[in-house]
């Protein structure tokens, strides 16, 4: 008999279980599920949207009420034996009633729980309360068991098992979740049931795909069962001997393609179908690849071919992820894989993501790695948290196996460099922090389960644990002295094997901040100020600026300027690293995104605006790359055909005068770097202040100045410029401008005329006669003549003259 899956998403509500200093109606408000308390609050009307001006502030109680979920739902006995109630997602330490009797009680976001509840079922209507506990109660009370902790935050998350920058981070609010996060069904069986299925795809050491299989049942009785696995046209018959519950098998799948990350190749993924007997079928999909991790070099093949890593960090993408859809999912990757990005990090302070997650970066070709979920602190291993993580990690293993885009798992981020170099020892006089997470059980049960994949006890780390965990020459580093103390050129102090993190702040978008807070957007709004969380990040935005770019003296200066800074700092990272290739073999950007809209290091903005930086990325991770490095150019070919043509040097006046002029023919095989030495005539200005190097290779063009801005004598900006109706292609604007002077960065916002208004370029420097043509989308303007001139078109030329 088919299995029955009855969800049950409908009729909930919530109700508070005390006080409260809102009022909350008598049988309480409507509750969605999946979802949680503030989203419930918030469309109820009795909370004001906690991501707009300080309403943060004012919602701290909610994360100490106990709430209770409420839910009656009708039932009609069938045929089958068994009952489960089946949560994939409760947030976090709860209680679970069915018609008043308790059946169960959990503690842990990150697993999901099932309960037998078949005996309690009766014809009709039927209660279902889900009562959870304030998770500040639960995590306080544990703290206060165990002693605190040392940690870069003082809030209680390593007491919980729970997102940990739902309690606030240095770019997140504050907002402390309770609720019914994920899908929740009753599931109804006959006699044997598929328990768990796990499917590992690999290749095998002759590089043919194979396809190791384990299959679960849950069963009482002790006859002898039969299953089958089938994928790619090859099937196999399975038995489950009597009295066993798993079976494992292994097919060779020979004619199935190999997949690769969207900068190597195709994306080829199978379908794989298990059956239990006549009636319980599991059916996933799959990739076939090959996954080493070179652990000195910290260098990651895949299909034994070496991958330059271009990466972002990926921070949870909303503070109430039910609400993250898979088209949202779907919007952030495809921004990620227009800037020439092939990994993903999944970082630790967050969460196990969705199936849509995983399934989104092996059909668009995106590597994953995913930390464990730990961040920034020493994490106690008592009881009844070490079981919680067991259990966390063993069902997630197995969920996420078969995905041929996630690569490798991570113990965790900054708790090894947190122990060794943050004085966490002496604070913890001798109390656990994690060392038995990261060093025994994770990596055993990662070895039990997942053998396929690589896995690294934490980042930085060097790859052992008596060495210093940030070490440029071993593993992974995270470069915090840029930004947190100084410029941005340090990044180039040092090569680095694989740089896990680095950032630079800017704001987010000029619509995004208006959406966000009221008031008059002046420089030194403590609204905007509440939209940083960052400590001193204010005052680093403003330090950060050094040398490079003028202190603003208004609003849009300071916003066109900062969020500038970031753009090339990053840029100017990404270049010094990839110069290094192959020694070093990733860069990782901290941030792809953000949660919320705020003041940080993403690329893309709370609301999904590209930032400034996003543009630069496209330039700094495309797979062709021109990077000037102490009197060296690099031609940085990350692609898979060679390179070749005539490398054009001209040293010029700013007002465009060829000074002097080099020619050379150049090649770079694929996946290479060729190193072409600055001819003197070229690398060394008469005026440094007045000139300006062009290098010119085919399409690509890198314009490199010899002063930093505030030194260059930048000539007043002049150009013409003309605003023109687009065509039934989608293009709502042309906006051709013709450079009168060098104009350095060229940049538009068309955001700040429509909020829903994008543009398909900026950054761009141009010579004197030369033009560019911005593509305006997505925008009704009442006045598009707005889209030539300040604050809507900006270069760097209009803030050093006033
Ligand atoms: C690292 C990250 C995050 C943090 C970022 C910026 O520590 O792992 O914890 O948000 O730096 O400070």
């Amino acid at each position: 008999m088919t299995p029955r899956h009855l969800p049950l998403h409908d009729g909930w509500t919530l109700v508070a279980d005390g006080p409260t200093p809102v009022e909350i109606p008598t049988g309480g408000v409507p509750a969605t599920v999946p979802g949680c308390v503030h989203t419930d609050l918030l469309a109820a009307g009795l909370i004001d949207d906690p991501y707009l001006d300080d309403n943060e502030k004012r919602l701290g109680w909610i994360g100490r009420t106990d709430w209770t979920y409420r839910t009656a739902f009708a039932w009609s006995a069938d045929e089958h034996d068994s009952t489960d109630l089946r949560f994939d997602g409760l947030d976090t330490v709860a209680t679970v009633l069915v018609n008043g009797t308790e059946v169960g009680s959990t503690a842990n976001q990150h697993r999901g729980y099932r309960f037998p509840v078949r005996q309690l079922l009766r014809e009709g209507l039927n209660t279902l309360d889900v009562r959870f506990t304030a998770p500040y109660t639960y995590a306080e009370t544990m703290r206060d068991g165990l002693g605190d902790l040392p940690g870069a935050y003082s809030e209680p998350y390593p007491f919980i098992r729970k997102m940990a920058c739902n309690f606030g981070w240095d770019w997140g609010p504050t907002l402390v979740t309770s609720g019914i996060w994920r899908p929740v069904a009753l599931e109804s069986w006959t006699g044997p049931r598929i328990a768990e299925v796990k499917v590992l795809a690999d290749l095998d050491g002759n590089g043919v795909p194979r396809l190791a299989l384990t299959l679960d049942v849950d069963r009482a009785g002790d006859e002898e069962l039969t299953a089958s696995v089938a994928v790619v046209g090859i099937s196999a018959a399975l038995t489950v001997p009597p009295g066993e519950h798993r079976v494992t098998h292994t097919l060779s799948v020979p004619d199935a393609e190999v997949w690769w990350p969207h900068s190597h190749g195709e994306q080829p993924l199978y379908d794989v179908t298990v059956r239990l007997g006549e009636d319980d079928t599991w059916a996933g999909r799959t990739g076939f690849r090959g996954v080493t991790l070179e652990r000195d070099a910290f260098r990651v093949l895949i299909n034994d071919e070496p991958v330059f890593v271009r990466g972002v960090n990926w921070i949870p993408d909303d503070c109430f992820p039910a609400r993250v859809t898979r088209q949202r999912i779907s919007d952030r990757f495809d921004q990620a894989i227009a800037m020439g990005v092939n990994l993903i990090r999944v970082w630790g302070g967050g969460l196990y993501e969705s199936d849509d997650f995983y399934e989104l970066a092996d059909e668009k070709g995106l590597l994953v790695w995913q930390d464990f979920p730990f961040a920034c602190s020493a994490y106690p291993e008592e009881q009844p948290l070490y079981d919680e993580v067991a259990a966390e990690v063993r069902e997630n293993l197995v969920r996420l196996a078969p995905h041929p885009s996630l690569v490798l798992w991570c113990g965790n981020n900054e708790n090894l460099e947190g122990h060794a170099d943050w004085g966490w020892q002496e604070e913890l006089e001798g109390r656990t922090w994690g060392h038995g997470y990261y060093h025994e059980l994770l990596p055993a049960l990662c070895a039990d389960i997942d053998p396929t994949r690589p896995y690294w006890p934490g980042s930085p780390y060097s790859g052992s644990p008596e060495l210093p965990p940030n070490d440029p020459a071993l593993g992974t580093v995270h470069l915090w002295e840029v930004w947190n103390r100084v410029d941005y050129t340090h990044y180039a102090d040092t090569a680095h094997r694989f740089v896990a993190e680095f950032g630079f702040q800017g704001p987010p978008a000029y619509a995004t901040l208006r959406r966000a807070v009221s008031g008059p957007l002046d420089l030194g709004a403590p609204l905007i100020a509440h939209h940083q969380k960052a400590e001193d990040g204010d005052a680093k935005l403003l330090r950060g600026l050094g040398d490079h770019l003028p202190q603003p003296a208004s609003f849009d200066d300071w916003h066109w300027l900062t969020q500038l800074n970031q753009a090339r700092a990053v840029a100017f990272g990404i270049r010094h690293f990839r110069s290094h290739s192959p020694y070093c073999m990733g860069a990782i950007v901290w941030q792809l995104n953000d949660c919320w809209p705020v003041v940080s290091w993403a690329a893309v903005d709370g609301d999904g605006r590209r930032k400034p930086l996003w543009y630069a990325l496209r330039s700094a991770y495309a797979d062709r790359l021109v990077a000037v490095r102490d009197g060296v150019l690099h031609l940085v070919n990350d692609s898979a055909h060679p390179w070749e043509g005539t490398l054009r040097l001209t040293r010029r006046s700013l007002d465009g005068v060829v000074l002097a002029e080099e020619t050379a023919e150049v090649g770079t095989a694929a996946r290479a770097v060729t190193r072409v030495p600055l001819p003197p005539s070229v690398a060394e200005p008469e005026d440094g202040t007045r000139e300006v190097l062009v290098a010119e290779l085919g399409e690509l063009r890198a314009v490199e100045f010899y002063e930093e801005d505030t030194r260059l004598a930048l000539p007043p900006a002049r150009y013409d410029v003309t605003v023109t109706d687009g065509d039934a292609s989608g293009i709502g604007h042309r906006v051709t401008v013709t450079a009168r002077t060098l104009l350095r960065d060229l940049a538009l916002f068309p955001d700040r005329l429509d909020p829903a208004a994008e543009v398909d370029d900026m950054l761009v420097t141009l010579l004197p006669g030369e033009s560019a043509v911005f593509h305006v989308t997505g925008a009704v303007l009442k006045d598009p003549e707005a889209l030539g001139s300040p604050p809507v078109l900006r270069c760097v030329n209009d803030t050093v003259h006033g």
